[in-house]
């Protein structure tokens, strides 16, 4: 029997609306969904996807363990009992730090995950927690929790009223953007150009945004806290804001404005490569607009000061009086006010723990990644022991690559991965446990509710019944908690959920409490939307809009409700300014960026059989000039190097790269992962030039600086005929 379900994706933040089409419970296509109030119609390559994902006969079925070199089928119950007794016998040897977690990515985009991954190593008593948020976004948390007083305030651009849009290191026509939620990011930008507005995108590259919207303004890599720093100068200095009006809701004014009085455009212009008077016409065309936002991403977050940068861009937001305004930037609330919520929980503020050396803190309930390596190799009686890697691949996420990750859960006693594929990270696990995909769980975008530019809510149901021994992660983190003996007392949902549900299966007719039906109280909680109303409109509904003059002085979560525009920590490290200013400003070493493809998603996606892949796997990307100093042509095989390490892949020259800069896509090189598709495509992870370590993390959020080291780039030989494209 054939039927149609609507659903929405969730590999990337817009959580575009789809139809799924079942067939005999198998799933026969996925479309985009027209009836959807915001993405109306919108979807990418990816999540049309997601059908040929849940039938990919390569996908992890059943519970693996490793035997040997070889991985041997067992059952849920054998891989739950023995973990269990694994994780008991270190938490009774060593205590509960022994045991750590790393989410990755996707576990922010599922409801279950998020409310149960965590609570699963709190319950243990570790605070091991590592989170791909420090190897994308860590900076955003800290610097909203130092001046918002939650990591999760993200004030976002009013897209469709604004008449100016700034935007530094995003390339939302591949991207979509991030920690914010827009549909068709392209058309947005292209809708205020429409209304006679500007688009400004700061880019050391030509990007694909750029070819089809707004005007570009080159920049030097790891350079956009100078420039931000000279438009608040420029602001401060030279066009006199009213600074009374500041105060009124803010503190720390006088730090801020003397943090950024030496930075004249003429001085940021040497370091940027943007020339003064673009600077100062930028700072004039931004104060001025009738509605003006400044937006920054991955680009910022991963170079050298994401920190300083996000900070100074909140404060830019301010000053000119454009946070929390109409066509400036708001504060939606989502279906509950997330806000509230977190800060009732006390999730999102800054807590006691500290990594073993007592170096780095937890931002947004995390540790940084960048730190893990050396609290599992660490002489230290709290070292960990047992890693639980879920919905990650860090081993090619995170910098210092796949050798010292790799080389460091060489010494864990216990790896388990849990995800839909056995991954390169997977590769190293004593147990890999699959769970279920997107079509197979229900959900809610629970974490990206306050980050909407249109507000919204849309539940989905699973809409098809997990297939094999896939399980929900739910259910998987339940499971683990009991078999790894949780204590009894406790406050997060892992004690909670498997205890009350053993009650409930013992009393007659009485249902499990389940994600959805956590969810459907705090609905109900939130007032504005209803489990039945969700039900009723599966294709979402839309909230109310997000109001200005709701948030400065009323919805700050700082003690004293106002925003804190000198924290101590972000003043202190404005002085690298000053230390990194003449390396930075250097012309002649090339710096390394990142880049992402519509095709991938980080390092997955590679294997689904619906997407063709690009030709050669990833490739380096080098202006002609560059090229020709170092004597190498279009195609040949390139090695780029670092302190670090080196990689090899074949190079592209196109003048779309500005001069200095070396451009390679990470995510790639899956010799040794379990998917024959991804294995047979060429690729190197770049990573793996990628310097690791404390010298490069951002010394107050701790994210990786994964953007702007110097790189030698050299010509191996010639590249053979390119490899045809894999479909
Ligand atoms: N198709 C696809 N979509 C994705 C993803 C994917 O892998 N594939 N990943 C998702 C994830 S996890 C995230 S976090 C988001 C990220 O979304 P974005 O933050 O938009 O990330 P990118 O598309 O990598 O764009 C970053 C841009 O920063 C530029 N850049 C590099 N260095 C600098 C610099 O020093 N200064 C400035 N101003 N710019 C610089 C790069 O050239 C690049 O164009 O995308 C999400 N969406
Ligand atoms: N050099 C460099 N490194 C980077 C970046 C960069 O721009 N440059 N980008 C960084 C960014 S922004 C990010 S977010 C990180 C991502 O880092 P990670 O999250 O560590 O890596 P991903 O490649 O996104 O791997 C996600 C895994 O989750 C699995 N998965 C998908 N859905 C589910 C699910 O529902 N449940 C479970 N259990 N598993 C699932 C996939 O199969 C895949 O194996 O990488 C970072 N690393
Ligand atoms: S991956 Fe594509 S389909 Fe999925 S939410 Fe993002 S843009 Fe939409
Ligand atoms: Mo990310």
């Amino acid at each position: 029997m054939a039927t149609s379900a609507r659903t929405f994706c969730r590999i990337c933040e817009v959580y575009c609306g789809l139809v799924a089409e079942v067939e005999d419970g198998r799933v026969t296509a996925v479309h985009p969904d027209r009836d959807h109030p915001v993405s109306r119609g919108y979807a990418c390559v990816k999540g049309l996807g997601l059908g040929a994902l849940h039938e990919d006969p390569h996908r992890l079925d059943h519970p693996l363990k490793r035997v040997g070199e070889q991985y041997q089928r067992i059952s849920w119950d054998q891989a739950i009992a023995e973990i269990g007794a694994r994780v008991r016998a270190l938490v009774d040897a060593h205590g509960p730090r022994a045991v750590a977690l790393y989410q990755g990515n996707p576990t922010f985009f599922s409801f279950q995950a998020v409310l149960m991954s965590a609570a699963f190593v709190e319950a243990l008593g570790s605070p091991n927690v590592f989170a791909s948020h420090s190897i994308d976004t860590n900076n955003k948390f800290h610097v909203s929790t130092a001046m918002y007083g939650l990591s999760l305030v993200h004030p976002v651009p009013d897209l469709h009223r604004t008449r100016f849009l700034m935007c530094l290191g995003t390339n939302p026509t591949v991207s979509q953007m991030s920690v914010l939620t827009v549909a068709d990011a392209t058309g947005a930008l292209r809708g205020i150009v429409a209304r006679g507005g500007r688009v400004v995108v700061v880019d050391p590259r030509r990007t694909e945004t750029v070819r089809k919207v707004g005007e570009h303004v080159p920049i030097r890599p790891g350079t956009d806290a100078y420039l931000l720093a000279a438009m608040l100068h420029v602001l401060t200095a030279e066009r006199a804001v009213d600074l009374g009006r500041v105060r009124m809701v803010a503190t720390g004014v006088d730090e801020l404005v003397a943090v950024v009085a030496p930075w004249t455009p003429e001085r940021a212009a040497a370091v940027t490569g943007i020339p003064a008077p673009t600077i100062r016409g930028l700072a004039t065309a931004y104060a001025d607009a009738d509605g003006a936002a400044l937006y920054m991403s991955t680009g910022v977050n991963m170079g050298p000061f994401g920190s300083v940068a996000y900070w100074l861009l909140q404060a830019l937001n301010l000053l000119s009086g454009n946070l929390d305004r109409a066509g400036g930037l708001l504060v939606p609330e989502g279906a509950f006010d997330v806000l509230r919520l977190s800060a009732a929980l006390g999730l999102g503020t800054f807590d006691e723990h500290r990594t073993t050396d007592g170096r780095w803190h937890r931002v947004a309930g995390a540790f940084p990644v960048a730190a893990l390596p050396d609290e599992i190799t660490t002489d230290h009686p709290d070292r960990i022991r047992a890693l639980f890697v879920t919905a990650g691949n860090p081993l090619h996420s995170v910098p210092g690559g796949s050798r010292r990750l790799a080389e460091a859960m060489g010494q864990l006693d216990l790896v388990v991965s849990i995800d839909l594929y056995r991954n390169e990270t997977a590769a190293l696990a004593d147990y890999v446990l699959p769970a279920t995909d997107m079509l197979e769980r229900s959900d809610f975008a629970i974490t990206h509710q306050a980050l909407q530019v249109v507000p919204h809510a849309q539940w989905t149901p699973a809409v098809v019944p997990a297939a094999h021994e896939r399980r929900e992660e739910w259910r998987i983190f339940s499971d683990l908690a009991e078999a790894c003996g949780t204590p009894i007392l406790g406050l997060t949902a892992a004690h909670a959920l498997p205890r009350l549900n053993r009650l409930l299966r013992r009393l007659p007719g009485q249902p499990e409490v389940t994600p959805d039906r956590i969810l459907a109280l705090l609905l109900r909680w939130g007032r504005r939307t209803s489990m039945p109303e969700l039900r009723r409109h599966p294709e979402g509904v839309l909230l109310p809009p997000a109001q200005p003059g709701t948030f400065l002085c009323r919805r700050v979560r700082t003690s004293d409700r106002l925003v804190h525009l000198a924290p101590p920590e972000l003043v202190a490290d404005a002085a690298r300014l000053d230390t990194l200013e003449a390396e930075l400003s250097r012309t002649d070493v090339l710096r390394l960026v990142g880049r992402r493809d519509r095709r991938s998603h980080n390092s997955w996606m590679h294997g689904n059989p619906r997407i063709s892949q690009p030709a050669g796997g990833n490739r380096a990307l080098l202006h002609p000039e560059d090229a020709a100093q170092r004597g190498i042509l279009d195609g040949d095989l390139v090695e780029v190097a670092s302190e670090a390490g080196t990689v090899q892949l074949p190079c592209s020259l196109t003048d779309d790269v500005a001069r200095g800069v070396v451009v390679v896509p990470h995510g790639w090189g899956h010799a040794t992962s379990g998917h024959p598709r991804a294995r047979a495509l060429p690729g190197a992870n770049v990573n793996d030039v990628i310097p690791a370590g404390p010298a490069h993390m951002d010394p107050v959020s701790g994210q990786a600086v994964m953007l702007a080291h110097a790189v030698q780039v050299r010509r191996v030989q010639p590249q053979p005929d390119t490899p045809p494209a894999v479909s």
